[in-house]
């Protein structure tokens, strides 16, 4: 059976990875629909040697597709995804317009497979530095749970799209040549800078961004009262996410059984040269699909603590590549109906 999948937002960062990735894991197209802004209208990209032109989101009638896999940010998503779902596709959310919406899955395939049971037309896709700890946590969480998690991020620019990756480039050239940073999809200069993540604050004192963790974190690991704090920071780093976590859980886990857990649990690769002091770095991580793991360490502050760094491609494990594994998990769980099928 082959589908007909469209790309809403084919264009951005996250949009022309997830037309990599069905190519590179050969999922069954059918029939590729590439949508965007009207902007992009006309442009044309590749898929598997063939070229497809970016249609007008407004001028699809969405009664011809089987899945949508939308990463177009959060409000074309609430206005599309409910009608893409309504017409009878199955939309596959990388905004976080539904994450948190009790009736809408929240899926990282290696913690919450069976949650795609549950669909009812719209599948979340979570927060990128959500979906890299997720993955690290889980099979240690299996082994031993955890009481609380402590977590700083240091986030790529790739993280807030393709044109704030290009903003980058630019500002660091500009300062090379003494020349004053533009910024316009950032708040302030990000090259051979950092800022925290400058998503709007609670009055707590806790941006968007790291109650996301916190939130996501718990629905999607069925634990409602999971105690965990994060710091969200923005570094001058193009692609790939790091962060560095300490782990407290209700009994002690020794770092060689962690390590053994990490091993064997699926989309991760341990990385670590303590000799060498070689552990994962955002530029080895970029275009893996492992999120790598390392450093793993008991806390010297506490005897049920570990410390341990990872990084992970934020466009990739972080969107994209989750999406897509979501959308395998529909065909072989045998969810996704072609419509042109008798
Ligand atoms: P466009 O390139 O036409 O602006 P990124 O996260 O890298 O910034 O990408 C955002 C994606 O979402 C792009 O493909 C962008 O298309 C698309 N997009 C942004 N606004 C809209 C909109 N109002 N309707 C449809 N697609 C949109
Ligand atoms: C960042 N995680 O790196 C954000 C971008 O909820 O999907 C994606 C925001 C989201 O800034």
């Amino acid at each position: 059976e082959t589908y007909r999948v469209a790309i809403m937002g084919a264009t951005g960062a996250v949009g022309t990875e997830l037309l990599d990735l069905l190519a590179e894991r050969n999922f069954p197209v059918e029939e590729l629909v590439l949508l965007a802004s009207p902007r992009s209208v006309g442009r044309e990209l590749t898929f598997k040697g063939q070229s497809i032109k970016v249609q007008d989101i407004n001028q699809i009638d969405f009664s011809d597709i089987d899945l949508v896999l939308a990463s177009a940010g959060g409000s074309v998503s609430k206005e599309w995804a409910p009608k893409a779902a309504a017409a009878g596709a199955i939309v596959v959310d990388n905004s976080s317009a539904f994450r948190m919406d009790p009736t809408v899955p929240l899926i990282v395939p290696e913690v919450n497979p069976e949650a795609v049971l549950e669909h009812k037309g719209i599948i979340a896709n979570p927060n990128c530095t959500t979906i890299l700890m997720g993955v690290a946590l889980w099979p240690l969480h299996q082994y031993q749970p955890i009481e609380r998690v402590v977590v700083s991020t240091y986030q790529s620019a790739s993280g807030a799209g393709a044109r704030a990756m290009e903003e980058v480039k630019q500002q660091a050239q500009a300062i090379l040549r003494d020349e004053k940073p533009v910024t316009e999809a950032f708040p302030y200069p990000l090259a051979f800078n950092l800022f925290p993540h400058n998503s709007p604050l609670d009055d707590r004192g806790y941006c968007q961004e790291e109650m996301k963790m916190v939130n996501e974190t718990r629905k999607i690991f069925g634990v409602s009262d999971l105690r965990l704090s994060a710091t969200c920071v923005r570094v001058p780093v193009l692609r790939a996410h790091s962060e560095a976590i300490n782990i407290e859980f209700q009994q002690p886990l020794a770092v060689a059984k962690a390590l053994e857990l990490l091993h064997a649990a699926p989309g991760i690769k341990v990385v670590e040269d303590w000799d060498a002091n070689y552990f994962p770095m955002p530029m080895e991580a970029s275009g893996q699909d492992d999120v790598l793991v390392g450093r793993v360490r008991t806390d010297l502050s506490h005897k049920c603590g570990l410390e341990l760094w990872l990084s992970g491609d934020q466009i990739r494990k972080g969107a994209a590549l989750n999406a897509v594994q979501i959308a395998e998990l529909l065909v072989k769980k045998q969810l996704l109906k072609s419509k042109t099928v008798a």
